[in-house]
């Protein structure tokens, strides 16, 4: 392992999967060199998202967030790699589709659908502090 070596939680939200975009997302990350090292398919339900989206507790955003990622199958995912954190991020582009570079995943992929809430692919963890964290809430048999 070296220094930097890193592993983040990707989750391809259900307008992902309805869209049948799982394979492209994936073929991204193998693509940019990071290797896919644990991948399910899981229905979340309300109390794993709470935890997961704990910190938005209380935004406007907060419960068309938890009813739109309980909406449908989610693909949950661990990626490893150096500063494979801050490269996903990257390759997700930033929050609002609509602003987020062509070239990333939801700047390519995505568009703002007048919904309560940002429907933009996927999830991406922002710091190893939230990495761990949520890779412990998606995985908890790795732990
Ligand atoms: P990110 O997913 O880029 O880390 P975040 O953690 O701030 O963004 O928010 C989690 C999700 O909530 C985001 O992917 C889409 C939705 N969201 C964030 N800010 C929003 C807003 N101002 N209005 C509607 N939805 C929002
Ligand atoms: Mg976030």
């Amino acid at each position: 392992m070296t220094a930097n070596r890193q592993r983040t939680l990707v989750l391809i939200k259900p307008d992902g999967v309805k869209r049948r975009l799982i394979g492209e997302v994936i073929a991204r990350i193998e693509r940019k060199g990071y290797s896919v090292v644990a991948l399910k398919m899981l229905d979340a339900d309300r109390a794993l998202l709470a935890r997961h989206y704990g910190e938005h507790e209380g935004k406007h955003f907060y419960e068309p967030l938890l009813e739109f990622m309980s909406s449908g199958p989610i693909v949950a995912l661990i990626a490893e790699g150096e500063r494979v954190i801050e490269g996903f991020r990257t390759m997700a582009g930033v929050t609002d589709p609509t602003v987020a570079d062509p070239g990333s995943i939801r700047g390519d992929l995505a568009r703002d659908q007048g919904t309560k809430v940002v429907q933009n692919l996927v999830h991406g963890s922002d710091s190893e502090e939230s990495a761990i964290r949520e890779i412990a809430i998606f995985f908890p048999e790795l732990a």
